[in-house]
């Protein structure tokens, strides 16, 4: 792996190392991100460009020291400047953060977007009956009210008491939608450094257990606008209170049907996005060092705010590619009233990133086109009013999921 130390970032570390005592944390973010880091002067060390390849374009991905306390500084920045999310992820150490940037380089560089050892599944359309049968089950009602009870917390902050006791609150809904499945197992993923655990719900396979698809999103909150987080009001109905009640939805209209994938089904509630990704990245990184096959994953992340004529905007930036058609073909066969569009979002702009950079092939089907989407995010006026008071929006990419599930969850 090339890399080297860019002055500025010696420079920085020279003049600045010994200001601040707070912890060093590592992250990856791309070289746009980066530069709002350096003209903060935040206290950073150890920067390394490290090659990156998007969409068939060679680029750079910086893996740096930063302070800890400039990472929320960081997000709003990348928000307010970038218009876009998250813009970082964070590592454990040097050695992960490398990692995960040679990897996801080895995926975008691969034939098939996937590592060297891991072969495309068939993306071939072959479960219409079930998914014909089950998409009119999708209630708009149950999305809207699963928002509500998400957005009665005061926040969902990954540090909170509200937001650590939102994702138990989660984690025993599902077991009670499970009840009386053997083959459904409901846990908590606990994370160090922080309160708030990752919700997974595991609807063991029936014929190739050991292929897993993965259905996720955030579930935690912030309002930027706060200089007290853990006290401020910060709603989160779209993001992402949209992309939870979207997969609770599809959850529940499995098990209505006592559907039986024959793949293994996870869905997942991911801690800490809004700070670096933390829960997911901790998961995929868990998961891929388990040794699981994860053939697929979707990500749903703000799903509810229609913010132009275009229904889904697929991500195309660290994505896979033969899934992201695959998608498209599952609109265009099963609801092909929705338009379909596509765009970049940048660097680790949601958890889909964290699966990409652990080499597996990531979907994410986004609410509207990059600057149409929810202005709301992130203050506390993130509520459902936004969207019409009404889950119209997210319906749509509860029945994608739900198709994308019974197709991939079967072969
Ligand atoms: C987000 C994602 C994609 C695009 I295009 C624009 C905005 C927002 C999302 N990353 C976020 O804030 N997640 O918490
Ligand atoms: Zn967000």
């Amino acid at each position: 792996m090339h890399s080297y130390k860019t002055l500025a970032a010696a420079a920085l570390a020279a003049c600045c190392g010994a200001a601040s005592a707070g912890p060093l944390v590592w992250i990856s973010l791309d070289t746009d991100a980066y530069a709002l880091l350096t003209e903060r002067n935040a206290r950073m060390a150890n920067a390394e460009h490290l090659p990156m390849v998007v969409a068939d374009r060679q680029t750079q991905v910086v893996l740096t020291q930063v302070d800890a306390d400039a990472l929320e500084q960081l997000s709003a920045d990348v928000h307010e400047r970038l218009h876009r999310c998250g813009g970082f992820i964070v590592h454990a150490n040097a050695a992960e953060g490398r990692q995960a940037v040679a990897r996801a380089r080895a995926v975008a560089l691969s034939p098939n977007g996937l590592l060297a050892n891991a072969a495309a599944p068939s993306y071939a359309l072959d479960d219409g009956a079930e998914v014909n049968a089950m998409l009119p089950l999708v209630q708009e009602s149950e999305i809207r009210a699963t928002i509500n009870q998400l957005t009665s917390y005061n926040n969902r902050y990954y540090k909170s008491k509200p937001g650590t006791k939102a994702a138990t609150d989660l984690a025993t809904r599902w077991q009670q939608m499970a009840a009386g499945r053997s083959d459904i197992t409901v846990e908590t993923v606990t994370h160090v450094g922080y309160p708030q655990k990752s919700v997974v719900m595991t609807v063991r396979g029936t014929t190739t257990p050991d292929d897993i698809v993965v259905i996720g999103g955030h579930l935690d909150s912030v309002n930027w606008q706060s200089l007290n987080q853990k006290k401020a009001r910060a709603p989160g109905a779209d993001d992402n209170a949209s992309g939870i009640a979207t997969l609770t939805e599809v959850a529940r209209v499995m098990l209505q049907s006592g559907y039986h994938p024959k793949r293994t089904l996870q869905f997942m509630a991911y801690a800490a996005e809004e700070v670096g990704l933390k829960g997911s990245a901790d998961i995929a990184n868990q998961w891929r060092l388990a040794g699981k096959q994860v053939v697929g994953v979707m990500q749903l992340d703000m799903t509810n705010f229609q913010g132009s004529a275009y229904d889904i905007n697929l991500i195309n930036d660290y994505t896979n590619a033969a899934q992201n058609t695959f998608l498209s073909n599952i609109a265009t066969t099963y609801l092909p009233t929705l338009s379909v569009t596509q765009g970049a979002c940048g660097y680790a702009c949601s958890d889909h990133a964290s699966w990409t950079s652990n080499g597996y092939a990531a979907s994410f089907p986004f609410e509207a086109p990059m600057g149409q989407d929810n202005q709301a995010i992130h203050t506390k006026n993130d509520t459902l009013a936004k969207s019409g008071g009404n889950a119209d929006h997210a319906a749509k990419f509860a029945r994608l999921a739900l198709a994308y599930a019974i197709e991939l969850g079967s072969d």
